[in-house]
């Protein structure tokens, strides 16, 4: 068992929350953070990283460590990722580390990847002291869809439904707005920043036109930069002033198998997909068995007709019930107009 002080754990939640900074885009690189203690426990600086393509986290905290004029020779590194041990958009971290003269490494995970890991081992064969495991499940939480991507070879799917008591996501007109109260459409809403597309079928495009966007509570767009990839999946043909298409960041994919549509988009290094409807493109991906999470908002209200959350995808016995696993249940309520938020994994 390896023992962590308590200032390295306590730099260990800062530098997830660090990681966790909502000015990242959800992107193809992990979701990495990084403070620097001094030989006292204090911490000097922080950084983190903001996306392929920019400072590493531990290089981000050495540039901020330099800028306040301190020196980083004989410091601790507290790192939620194994740093990287290769020149890729950027890097290694841990021949930066070296050079800057930290002495010692506590990092949360081993960097799974063929072409980064090494980086503890590296570090540790010049002389670093390296300790690592602290805080490795709330940094495998943070980084869970980037880990699944890279074990996996496919984008990590979250399904958002919203519906009834009675399962109904629309009135038998087709007419849906809204089901659920505005506390679960925030929270809804909220969901779209951790992934890098959003995809639903024709069919919903053509009933509902939604802007697939995250805006925030006036209304206002994000910066381009932190928009997901609208992705409409079917044949039937989307007009073109539909509101999916307002900008480049759309692709349409006349393919309806979920492994084709997945291979896709991991193709375009997508790591999180958040499937948003309807009842066919879910059925097809849960029978596909690509499925990994669900976001259920369920409202306290009755339809009695109207399409279910999901059309059939081949269970016709209580045998093969597919029942979520890690549960949690939440009751979501502003101002006295609740909804039950339902969160759980597949597979
Ligand atoms: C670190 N610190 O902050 C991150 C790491 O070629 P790049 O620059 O895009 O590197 C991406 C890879 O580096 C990524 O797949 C992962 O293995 C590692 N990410 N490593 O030491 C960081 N973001
Ligand atoms: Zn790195």
């Amino acid at each position: 068992m390896t023992a962590f002080s308590i200032a390295e754990t306590a730099a260990m939640h800062r530098a997830l929350d660090a990681a966790a900074s909502p000015d990242v885009p959800a992107g193809p690189n992990p979701r990495v953070g990084c403070v620097i203690l001094s030989r006292t426990g204090d911490v000097l600086a922080e950084g983190h990283h903001r996306g392929a393509g920019t400072a590493h986290a531990e290089v981000d905290a050495l540039k901020n460590l330099a800028a306040s004029g301190f020196s980083a020779r004989g410091t601790t590194a507290v790192v939620t990722l194994e740093p990287c041990n290769h020149q890729g958009r950027t890097g290694p971290c841990s021949q930066a580390l070296l050079d800057a003269g930290v002495a010692k490494v506590v990092y949360a995970l081993d960097d799974p990847t063929a072409q980064a890991r090494g980086g503890a081992a590296a570090l540790a064969a010049a002389g670093v002291r390296v300790q690592r495991g602290l805080c490795a499940e709330q940094a495998a939480r943070l980084m869970r869809p980037w880990l699944f991507a890279v074990r996996t070879g496919r984008p990590m799917v979250t399904w958002k439904l919203a519906a009834t008591l009675d399962g109904r996501i629309a009135a038998a007109d087709a007419t849906s707005r809204w089901i659920t109260p505005p506390a679960a459409r925030h929270d809804a809403h909220r969901l779209r920043r951790d992934c890098d597309a959003i995809v639903v079928g024709t069919g919903t495009v053509l009933a509902d036109d939604p802007a697939l966007t995250i805006r925030d509570e006036t209304d206002e767009p994000a910066p381009a930069r932190l928009q997901p990839l609208r992705v409409v999946v079917g044949s039937r043909p989307v007009p073109p002033t539909a509101r999916v298409l307002a900008d480049d960041n759309h692709l349409l994919l006349s393919e309806r198998d979920p492994h084709a549509v997945l291979n896709a988009l991991a193709a375009r290094e997508i790591r999180h997909v958040l499937l948003e409807g309807g009842p066919t493109l879910a059925a097809a991906f849960l029978r596909a068995g690509v499925i990994d999470e669900v976001v259920a908002y369920i409202a306290p209200a009755l339809l009695g007709a109207g399409p279910a959350a999901t059309a059939d995808f081949g269970v016709s016995t209580i045998a093969d019930i597919l029942r979520l696993g890690q549960v949690h249940v939440e009751v979501l309520d502003a101002g006295g107009d609740p909804a039950i938020r339902v969160t759980g994994d597949l597979g």
